[in-house]
C-alpha cells in the first residue's frame, strides 16, 4: 500500500467547489482512498502574478497504483474539470500535482517525483504540513525545516 500526497489548486470557476469535487473524484479512483484532507487555503499567485488568487489544498491517499496510472487518472480529472492546457503557470480550473509517493525518487519525461518545485512553494508546504508534520521530502529534507525556510508568500487558511 503506497502513501501518496497530492496538491490541488484552482483559480477559475468557483475554485473551492473545484477542489471539493476533485477530492471526491480522487477518492472514486478504484485503487485509491483519500485518508487525510487539509483545509482550503487562499493563496497569492506565484510565478505569473497578474491572475486571480488561488485556492490550494493537499490530500493524502493510500492504495496500490503505478505512478504512470496515477498521473493519467489525475490528468483525466483535470480534463473533466474543463482544464485547457496552455502555457505554464496560466490560470486553471484545476491542477492536480503528485507531490510524493512513499520514498520514491523518479524522473521521466512526464513525471518527476518528488514534485521538483514543491519545497519552494508555501501554497504546497503549508497544507501538506497540516496533514503530516513528520514528513521527509526525499532528497530535500524534513517538512518542518522547509516550512521555516520559506518566505511569506500570502497563504491564508479559509
Ligand atoms: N500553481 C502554479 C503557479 N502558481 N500559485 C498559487 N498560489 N497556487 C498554485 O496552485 C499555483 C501558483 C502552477 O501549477
Ligand atoms: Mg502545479
Ligand atoms: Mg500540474
Amino acid at each position: 500500500m503506497s502513501k501518496i500526497y497530492i496538491a490541488l489548486g484552482s483559480n477559475l470557476e468557483e475554485p473551492s467547489q473545484q477542489i471539493y469535487k476533485a477530492i471526491n473524484l480522487i477518492d472514486a479512483i478504484d485503487e485509491l482512498s483519500v485518508t487525510h484532507t487539509s483545509s482550503l487555503y487562499k493563496t497569492k499567485p506565484i510565478g505569473k502574478i497578474d491572475q486571480p488568487d488561488f485556492i490550494n489544498a493537499a490530500v493524502k491517499v493510500e492504495g496500490d497504483i503505478s505512478p504512470e496510472n496515477l498521473h493519467a487518472a489525475l490528468q483525466d480529472i483535470e480534463t473533466k474539470a474543463g482544464r485547457i492546457r496552455m502555457e505554464l503557470n496560466e490560470p486553471r480550473t484545476l491542477d492536480l500535482d503528485i507531490l510524493l509517493i512513499d520514498d520514491l525518487i523518479m524522473k521521466t519525461k512526464k513525471l518527476t517525483v518528488p514534485h521538483p518545485r514543491m519545497h519552494q512553494r508555501q501554497f504546497v508546504i503549508v497544507p501538506l504540513f497540516e496533514i503530516n508534520q513528520k514528513l521527509n521530502i526525499p532528497g530535500i529534507g524534513s517538512i518542518d525545516e522547509i516550512l521555516k525556510s520559506l518566505p511569506d508568500q500570502g497563504v491564508v487558511k479559509i
